[in-house]
């Protein structure tokens, strides 16, 4: 199959843009991997510590994959999601997350596309996106797709900050594209952006202070020092792309699954708080948010409600200040602490002492 004909394939498919790069080389992005790893940064993402000599380059985890074809679905926003963020009495959820899982789509696009090549060349393929431990944006980079901008992902001159990645490894030799260079300059508008200053230097993250990480992957409480500054983010961060001047040339996302959900767009704190297990499941399917659970999910609403300033959102928080589980408890007490302190003080005589979880007893005690 010569590469023009894969990238009317991919094209057909609906990838916004693909690109190929050798996979076999050697590159810098592993060692980069290996000191963000040793210095903790990947916080409780143990899986990342677990999978590191596998990640470390494609050719570690397949020894005979020669090339890599970088796939990138653009899911630009209609709208700029920064002034979300003043209207306090809703959450925000993350441009990407505001309707189907990409992960799930792009896979099955990927096996399409993988599929039409095995039958054309008879390679050997796997396809990953961000599924398994393979470093996508480097490859992205030198498949020539964008680079790495200081947020750390990958931007690009005709798409901006809004790309979904996937990568197909294969045995096949393929002409590679040219690696883009770095078009940054000296604009550092999303390092200055980030509330919770997540960026030690341009093109490096903590995510430790990342409100994404803080939001999706951190399992349990919330450290107080990052709360106040997370505003209404409830699932997510978008603020280092959604700054990115590059956008100015993205067009918004064609792909319909990518279109936001009108009830996921600023959806209101108070009937977020409300929903139980049942709810929750109903109202996510299908959508990734409905892998970090429930009680995670309230426990973001609850610091949103905390930063509200919304006193009509106190009841919510009285209800919950009994919740099954101890992480909703103990947010419920430091939200109700922000919007309500006579009315917290009030509870804590009441139920301070009976409280059977050490972690929500800190949180009354902090009052
Ligand atoms: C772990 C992870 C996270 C973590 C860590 C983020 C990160 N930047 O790595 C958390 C949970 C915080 C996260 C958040 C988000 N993520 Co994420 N995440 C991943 C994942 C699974 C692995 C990334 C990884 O390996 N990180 C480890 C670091 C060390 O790798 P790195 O960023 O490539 O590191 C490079 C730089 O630090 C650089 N570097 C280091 N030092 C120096 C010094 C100099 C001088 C230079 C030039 C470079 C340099 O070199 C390193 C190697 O290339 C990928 C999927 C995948 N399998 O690749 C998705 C992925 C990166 N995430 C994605 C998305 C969409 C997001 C969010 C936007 C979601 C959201 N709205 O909340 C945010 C963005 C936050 C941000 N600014 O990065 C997309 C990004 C697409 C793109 N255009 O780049 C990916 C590729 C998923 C996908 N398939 O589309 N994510």
């Amino acid at each position: 199959m010569d590469i023009a004909a894969l990238k009317s394939i991919a094209a057909e498919i609906g990838f916004t843009d693909v690109r190929i790069c050798r996979a076999d080389e050697a590159w810098a992005a592993g060692e980069r991997l290996a000191e963000f790893v040793s210095e903790g940064r990947h916080g409780t993402m143990a899986w990342m510590e677990d999978t590191l000599d596998r990640r470390r380059h494609p050719t570690a985890m397949w020894p005979d994959a020669k090339s890599a074809v970088v796939v990138a679905m653009n899911y630009g926003p209609d709208t700029n999601p920064l002034p979300l963020l003043e209207r306090k009495s809703e959450g925000v959820i993350s441009v990407y997350a505001q309707n189907t899982d990409y992960h799930d789509l792009i896979k099955k696009r990927l096996k399409q596309m993988a599929r039409a090549f095995v039958a054309e060349t008879g390679a050997e393929v796997k396809v990953f996106v961000d599924t398994a431990p393979l470093m996508e944006k480097p490859l992205a980079a030198k498949a020539g797709m964008g680079w790495q901008g200081k947020h750390t992902n990958l931007v690009s001159r005709e798409h901006g900050s809004w790309l979904f990645l996937g990568v197909m490894l294969t045995t096949a030799e393929l002409v590679p594209d040219e690696a883009e260079t770095d078009h940054c300059g000296s604009c550092q508008a999303c390092l200055d952006i980030c509330p919770t200053k997540a960026f030690p230097g341009p093109y490096q993250i903590d995510a430790r202070r990342c409100i994404s990480y803080l939001t999706i992957e951190h399992k349990g409480v919330i450290p107080d020092e990052f709360r106040p500054l997370m505003g209404n983010r409830i699932y997510g961060c978008d603020d280092c792309l959604a700054v990115c001047p590059w956008n100015k040339f993205a067009a918004t996302a064609q792909e319909a699954a990518f279109h936001p959900r009108a009830e996921l767009k600023g959806p209101l704190l108070s009937e977020l708080a409300a929903l139980d297990d049942t709810d929750f499941r109903q109202v996510f399917t299908a959508s990734p948010i409905k892998r970090i659970g429930r009680e995670r999910f309230v426990r973001n609403v609850l610091i949103a409600i905390g930063n509200s300033e919304d006193v009509s959102l106190v009841p919510c928080l009285e209800a919950l200040l009994s919740d099954e589980s101890s992480l909703v408890r103990g947010m419920a007490v430091w939200a109700l602490a922000r919007l309500a302190p006579e009315s917290a003080a009030e509870h804590a005589r009441m139920r301070a002492s009976d409280e059977p979880d050490a972690q929500v007893r800190a949180e009354w005690a902090e009052l």
